[in-house]
């Protein structure tokens, strides 16, 4: 069975109501691949307008959820909140909730499993930093991080997992195809031999770092990469192009 063609947006820290109703307003009739699945990730405090306002072919996120059910957790939104708010979906370990938040493989490991026993479903991100990249650590990085979420998750139906190179994020220093491909090959391939064969073959891999609609189509024609997380060219009217990269 094929994999489904998947394009994510990752709003971050950016965005106002105005902005929010003027770029959904530009996508509402935009004519966009079907075969491809949209799921626009924004922050906490504007989930309920997004899943408002968006229009109901594509999908919400949160960019992150707690653990927990609720109680003493100032500041964090629960997995029932986001639900309350009609959104499915989740981002998780971000490298900048790793690098800025300090959130250990360990913790992003228990959000992904309890947001997906809880109804979520969620795009846990993995990647590495330019150092690790040069000194021949990519894959033992990605590694690490997927063995920790393989440890918690014991349904990986729900889960799309996003390789995300730290390096490359907001950069404008896109990995090449040839890079991209390698690597969620390797990911694919640790997938199969600590996982199972079946969840390698379906579990979709995203692509995310400084996509945009003039490199999406190289990246779209490698056989490994299923789709894309991106974040500032998702802020715009033409991130349709993006999602129709596999047109
Ligand atoms: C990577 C990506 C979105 P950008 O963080 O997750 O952002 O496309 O701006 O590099």
């Amino acid at each position: 069975m094929g994999r489904t063609f998947f394009v994510g947006g990752n709003w971050k820290m950016n965005g106002s109501k105005k902005e929010i109703k003027e770029l959904v307003g530009a996508w509402k009739d935009a004519d966009t691949d079907k075969n491809t699945e949209v799921v626009i990730g924004c922050p906490a405090i504007y989930l309920d307008l997004l899943s408002n306002e968006l229009r109901s072919d594509w999908k919400v996120a949160a960019e992150n959820v707690y653990k927990k059910k609720s109680g003493a957790y100032t500041g964090e939104t629960s997995v029932d909140m986001a639900k309350d708010c009609g959104i499915e979906w989740a981002i998780l370990g971000h490298s900048e909730r790793r690098d800025i938040f300090g959130e250990t493989d360990e913790e992003i490991a228990e959000k992904c499993a309890f947001a997906l026993e809880n109804g979520l479903k969620i795009i846990p991100c993995i990647g590495e930093h330019l150092e690790e990249r040069e000194n021949g650590t990519t894959m033992d990085v990605c590694a690490k991080q997927l063995e920790a979420m393989a440890a918690k998750i014991k349904d990986w139906t729900n889960v799309v997992v996003a390789y995300e190179p730290v390096w490359a994020i907001g950069t404008g220093k896109v990995a090449t195809p040839q890079q991209a491909q390698d690597t969620h090959k390797d990911i694919r391939k640790w997938l199969e031999d600590n996982v199972s064969a079946d969840v390698a073959a379906s579990v979709r891999i995203l692509y995310g770092g400084s996509v945009n609609p003039g490199n999406c189509a190289e990246l779209a024609k490698c056989p490994d990469i299923d789709g894309f997380l991106v974040g500032g060219a998702s802020l715009k009217p033409d991130f349709t192009t993006i999602i129709n990269a596999n047109k």
